[in-house]
């Protein structure tokens, strides 16, 4: 292959141009999967070429898959092959994730694109005690190699690819899935898809950890090891920018971020004995797209070409694949940018962003559901979702020409001034020591949570325009109650609710099956092994090179062994806390930022600012001391975007703020808000869990003999489910997008009535 590379190095210098050397690609893409050379368009006589360009203008004389690939990484793009739709779903139990990948695939879905629980995430099975509200919720549970077996059953892994976002607990998830695919008959070398696994992000944003940041990288080195050995289809990691837009970061900060993580994981890969050309062209990106339409096709056509000149500037001396400098990725439309308020404006906003992304030139694409504000997304609106997609590819002609803004001087200048405004942020990174240094420093979490905080404050100031959110307010309705920002146009759509309890029995029983027809010893052994092996990578082992037999073993190798011996996933994660321990992050809140940010407002905005502040004035003299308020993130949901900015905005409004740690269980919420003495507890939800967390909350407080302690709850709730709150004595639900300075007041408001100030 090193002679095939060689050749085609030799052959793209041999082009006078890079047009010809486009050309050239063109046919021989073309040739591949016989599509047309040109696509007639609905004007009789007028044919769209794959790619247009201007070979006398440098800039505009790049060409599509030529490098520097500022204008996609294939020279004929969509014209060959359109994007895959790649839906990222999961939900409830490996069964009714099955029937919904069915449906997907058969409703026109090219990819599959798992999304797994949050039990499933951190480590736990579905049986452990602190995640009782998580299991099936967020997405499917899956506790050992027969979960996987299920979720996949009749689907053709060997011709279907298949993504799995998984970063935590990314051994024993990719050990079930090649073990599953295995028990079925393909072949792990038959496997294409991508693992996410890229724990940086999650230490600067996500938040699905199990381990500290070091022994996290060797993981993730290992598995980059094994792929690249045992599974050349498959993408070793998806470097991700989408939870960082998520996060609040503009695109600029998070392409910076991204492509530093990145150069990380190149650096990660030669520690584990890779090189360049063998880790290179099985990295993919993963970026989110926003609702700023030029800047978010800049970014990609930006990103690519930082990608190919930090790869060319580092090693290229080394690099003789020339796959090694392309940046191909997966794009999500922005979450972010769902409003709960007048849920199909978002099906609007979905098809912007999809179109944005294609233009952009992504390899792979998700568009979100219209309801994901307000809950996990319907059949009918994850249909909408896909059929979004497939409008684009079949109705438009958009995938007949490869980057259709190439050359637009608007689009060619933004695209330079991104990567030069993103350069500068990795170069300050790089020599600040990389990103594991950066992150373990707290800097680019501590901008990114900055970036929120400042995007609120333009947001409930009406600098920043959302329809129906803050400007073209659909008329009033009863949203006072239920506290959802005092926006109308509140229609009520179908949305998806899960059985909780009845899918977590199902979990228990099937563990407890498992756990009893297993040979206990072989299982015994194979935990061992981990544990061995994890010790020896840790460097606190004594056992040398050659003494053990977990020595010299990859830790996914080992993980394969413990699957197939039907070790669950709680139990391959436990060996290894054993050895690395459970990481739990700092919380630090950013205060000043909201409000600093809050000017230029309209007079409506800024009056509602100043009347947040009285109140909060007035109810400190009639009290007697300022109102206090727990931020608590109950269970494994680790969106902690919602909460931050809710303390940085309450603090900034007159609150005292305490945050309470991640993944806190409703006894220690209660334990900290009586210690702390607080008026109010307020529970950040965004991951389903609501139904049973909150209930569970209220019987501690009641045990503490502590009910005149306030509830309310913020998040991703269903309006369906307000009631059930409300009778439980939770009198107020802010949904996303809720006015900060809105929600002060309506909170004081209750809170003084309970208090008979
Ligand atoms: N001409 C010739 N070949 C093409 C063309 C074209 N115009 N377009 C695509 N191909 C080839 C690719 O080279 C690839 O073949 P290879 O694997 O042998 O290199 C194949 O067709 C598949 O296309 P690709 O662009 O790799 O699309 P996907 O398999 O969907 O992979 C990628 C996209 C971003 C790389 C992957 O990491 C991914 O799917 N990520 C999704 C992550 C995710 O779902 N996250 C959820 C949150």
């Amino acid at each position: 292959s090193s002679r095939k590379n060689t050749q085609s190095r030799e052959l793209s210098s041999a082009f006078e141009s890079a047009e010809a050397q486009w050309r050239f690609q063109v046919e021989k893409e073309l040739a591949q999967t016989g599509a047309p050379s040109s696509r007639s368009t609905s004007v009789d006589g007028i044919c769209l070429r794959p790619a247009y360009g201007d070979a006398a203008s440098a800039e505009s004389g790049q060409w599509p898959g030529v490098p520097p690939y500022r204008r996609g990484p294939h020279a004929s793009m969509y014209a060959s092959r359109p994007w895959t739709i790649r839906q990222y779903a999961g939900f409830g139990t490996a069964e009714e994730s099955n029937a919904f990948f069915k449906r997907a695939l058969q409703g026109g879905q090219k990819g599959l694109s798992v999304a797994f629980d949050l039990a499933t995430h951190r480590g736990y099975d579905s049986d452990h005690p602190r995640v009782q509200g998580d299991v099936g919720m967020a997405g499917v549970a899956v506790d050992v190699v027969d979960d996987m077996k299920r979720l996949f059953d009749g689907i053709k892994l060997d011709e279907v690819s298949v993504s799995m976002t998984m970063n935590g607990a990314v051994l024993p998830v990719l050990a079930f899935f090649i073990v599953a695919a295995e028990e079925s008959g393909v072949a792990r070398s038959k496997l294409s898809g991508t693992v996410q696994n890229d724990i940086l992000k999650e230490f600067m944003v996500r938040n699905t950890f199990i381990y500290p940041p070091e022994p996290s990288l060797r993981i993730t080195g290992d598995i980059m090891a094994f792929c690249t050995r045992e599974m050349p289809k498959f993408n070793t990691i998806s470097i991700s920018g989408y939870h960082m837009q998520e996060a609040g970061a503009d695109p600029c900060l998070e392409l910076a971020f991204t492509l530093a993580d990145g150069l990380e994981y190149i650096r990660v890969a030669r520690s584990a004995g890779l090189t360049v050309d063998q880790c290179a062209p099985r990295l993919s990106f993963f970026f989110g797209i926003g609702m700023d339409f030029y800047v978010e096709i800049a970014k990609l056509r930006a990103a690519r070409e930082l990608w190919y000149t930090l790869l060319k500037e580092k090693y290229g001396s080394e690099i003789n694949n020339p796959k090694s400098y392309v940046l191909r990725t997966h794009c999500q439309t922005s979450g972010y940018s769902l409003t709960e308020k007048e849920p199909y404006n978002n099906a609007v906003r979905t098809t912007i962003e999809a179109m944005a992304a294609v233009f952009g030139g992504t390899q792979s694409l998700h568009t979100n559901a219209l309801d994901e504000a307000i809950a996990l997304p319907s059949e009918f609106a994850a249909r909408l979702a896909r059929n979004t997609q497939l409008i684009l590819q079949e109705e438009t002609g958009i995938c007949a020409v490869a980057d259709p803004f190439g050359g637009s001087y608007m689009m060619e200048a933004l695209t330079s001034e991104l990567m030069l405004k993103a350069r500068s942020v990795i170069d300050q990174v790089e020599r600040a020591g990389g990103m594991a240094k950066c992150v373990a420093d707290g800097w680019p979490k501590q901008r990114i949570e900055d970036a929120a905080a400042r995007k609120q404050a333009r947001i409930d100031s009406g600098q920043h325009v959302i329809v129906g959110v803050n400007k073209f307010i659909a008329e009033q309705q009863s949203a006072q109650s239920s506290g959802n920002g005092g926006q109308g146009g509140d229609e009520r759509i179908d949305v998806r609710s899960l059985d909780s309890v009845g899918i977590r029995q199902t979990q228990l029983d099937q563990l407890k099956r498992v756990k009893f027809s297993r040979n206990a010893e072989a299982a015994q052994r194979a935990l061992q092994l981990i544990v061995q092996a994890a010790k020896f990578r840790n460097g606190v082992d004594s056992v040398k090179e050659g003494e053990s037999d977990a020595a010299s073993k990859n830790l996914l190798d080992c993980c394969v062994v413990a699957a197939r011996a039907r070790c669950t996933l709680g139990e391959i994660s436990s060996a290894l806390e054993s050895v690395y321990g459970r990481y739990q992050p700092q919380v630090s809140v950013a205060t000043g930022v909201y409000r600093d940010n809050f000017t230029g407002e309209e007079p409506g905005a800024s009056s509602e600012f100043r009347e947040a502040v009285r109140a909060v004035q007035t109810f400190s003299e009639l009290a007697g001391r300022r109102p206090r308020i727990l931020i608590a993130k109950v269970g494994q949901d680790g969106h902690d975007r919602g909460a931050k900015v809710v303390a940085s905005g309450f603090a900034d409004l007159g609150f005292d703020v305490d945050v309470g740690p991640l993944f806190q269980t409703p006894a220690e919420v209660v334990k900290m808000a009586v210690e702390a003495d607080v008026h109010v507890i307020g529970v950040s939800s965004l991951a389903a869990g609501h139904r049973t967390l909150v209930p569970a909350v209220m019987e501690e407080l009641e045990r503490a003999e502590a009910q005149d302690i306030l509830v309310i709850v913020g998040g991703v709730v269903p309006s369906s489910d307000h009631e059930f709150l409300r009778k439980l004595g939770v009198p107020l639900v802010f949904g996303p997008n809720t006015r900060l300075p809105y929600a002060v007041v309506e909170l004081i408001r209750v809170l003084s009535e309970r208090l008979r100030l």
